[in-house]
């Protein structure tokens, strides 16, 4: 972009142009409340049991297909199509409304498996994945045949109880995990950038039953995180939150787009040490999964407890989330007005009007933010509240030439009264590139 004084010069000499004097341009339009307004807030029922039983017969299903076909389920061969053909065939009986989204990937077709559960409030949608495909080496029945095998129950049971949550639930299972998010990261590209604003919550489950196991918890979103361990505190089991996980599995693909994101994990390749072996039993020094992409990960490469623990924390976790009151995010206001950002130039506002909360803000308010701007190292980011008290976001950091700032900050915004009018406050601190806030949302 031009730089304010004279021609263009290459970012490597780049000036940091003066800031230019004037108000902070105000958008007009002020943000649009998008939760159910004044619903009645409905306290969670509590989740029923999952028959870890009838988990594991679902993964004496996937160890026949994978023994009928090749010794694997992966991503391209005939073993990964027939599991999508009967986790589809199970939700298809159960009244689900369920689609297949293909995508290709080194030259196979992949599938997606989407199962929606009709009703709920379509504007929040609580969503659970898992990857469905194997590596080729083996049946893949803890990676992943523990996540794929425990949400299918999850979401049998919902039908069997004919549970009617306030907000939508979504399923899925993916294709081509293994081979790089694959298919997840086909089904976020794909989804509209209002659908996707729709998600108040998705949560994923690879590997949730390894033989050593360990029992992680997600820590990309606070209150996600916090849903999982209260479940496991309640049973006097000791959680560790999940730390090699950034980008290794699906959650990563919806977490980049802006989602808040929680989930479960037993523990790959790494191993046990003595004082995870003290708390949870099993082998120190032994890898949580020693069959990790090994043809060993058969269903004899499972433990039950851990399946039925994790089974019974992601049906916690999915009634919890999907009740009105209890549910983290709760009631979302949302601005999509685009805002222009002058290049180098005053800081610009986008305000939000918030109504018909009691009481103040949350210690753990979600601010969402979707902003278009190269070299997104020129902006700073703050969110004002109503009291006129600036809380940063994101500092300029000029190096960073990366495009778009689209995250989920966590704000201790409890000083703030929630109703008043809420400001996005944006600022382009250098010359060359330019921008505008493309929406943003909070969520209490
Ligand atoms: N990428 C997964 C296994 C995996 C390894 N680390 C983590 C952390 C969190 C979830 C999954 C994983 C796979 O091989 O499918
Ligand atoms: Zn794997
Ligand atoms: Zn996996």
């Amino acid at each position: 972009m031009l730089g304010l004084n004279g021609p263009t010069l290459p970012r490597r000499t780049r000036v940091t142009a003066l800031l230019a004097t004037g108000a902070a341009l105000t958008a007009t339009l002020l943000g649009t409340f998008s939760g159910p307004a004044n619903a009645t807030p409905t306290v969670a029922a509590a989740a029923p049991d999952i028959s870890v039983a009838n988990v594991k017969g679902h993964l004496n299903q996937l160890q026949s297909i994978a023994t009928a076909n090749g010794g694997n389920r992966a991503h391209g061969r005939a073993g990964y199509k027939a599991s999508i053909d009967y986790v589809k065939a199970k939700l298809d009986a159960a009244g689900y409304t369920t689609s297949i989204q293909q995508f290709t990937s080194s030259g196979a077709t992949g599938y997606n498996l989407v199962a929606d559960w009709p009703g709920g409030d379509a504007n929040h949608v609580i969503f659970a994945g898992s990857h469905l495909d194997s590596v080729s080496a083996g049946p893949g029945i803890n990676d992943n045949g523990s996540g794929s095998a425990a949400i299918l129950e999850t979401a049998l049971t919902v039908a069997r109880e004919g549970y009617k949550p306030d907000k939508h639930l979504r399923f899925a299972w993916w294709g081509a995990e293994e081979l790089g998010l694959v298919g997840s990261k086909s089904y976020v590209n794909s989804l509209p950038g209002t659908e996707r604003a729709k998600i108040d919550a998705y949560l994923n489950f690879d590997m949730i039953g390894s033989p050593n196991p360990g029992y992680f918890v997600y820590d990309d979103d606070t209150q996600l995180e916090k849903v999982f361990k209260d479940f496991f505190a309640a049973k006097n089991i000791s959680t560790e939150i999940e730390t090699e996980g950034d980008g290794r599995s699906d959650h990563a693909s919806f977490k980049n787009a802006g989602v808040r994101v929680g989930g479960l994990f037993t523990g790959a390749s790494s191993r046990k040490t003595a004082a995870q072996a003290t708390k949870w039993g099993g082998t120190a020094g032994q890898a949580f999964d020693r069959c990790y992409h090994s043809s060993c990960d058969t269903t004899a490469n499972i433990n039950e407890t851990a399946l039925d623990n994790n089974s019974d924390a992601i049906a916690h976790a999915v009634w919890t989330l999907s009740a009105g009151a209890t549910n983290p995010p709760g009631r979302t206001f949302e601005n999509t007005a685009d805002v222009a950002i002058p290049d180098a130039g005053s800081p610009v506002d986008s305000p939000i009007a918030v109504t018909g909360i009691t009481g103040n803000a949350p210690s753990a308010l979600q601010v969402g933010v979707d902003i278009k701007h190269t070299w997104r190292g020129d902006v700073s980011v703050d969110l004002v509240g109503p009291s006129g008290r600036a809380y940063r976001l994101k500092s300029a950091s000029g190096n960073d030439s990366a495009d778009n700032i689209v995250a989920t900050y966590t704000v201790d915004a409890s000083a703030e009264t929630a109703n008043g009018t809420w400001k996005l406050r944006v600022q382009d601190t250098a010359a060359q590139d330019t921008g505008y806030v493309d929406s943003w949302k909070l969520t209490f």
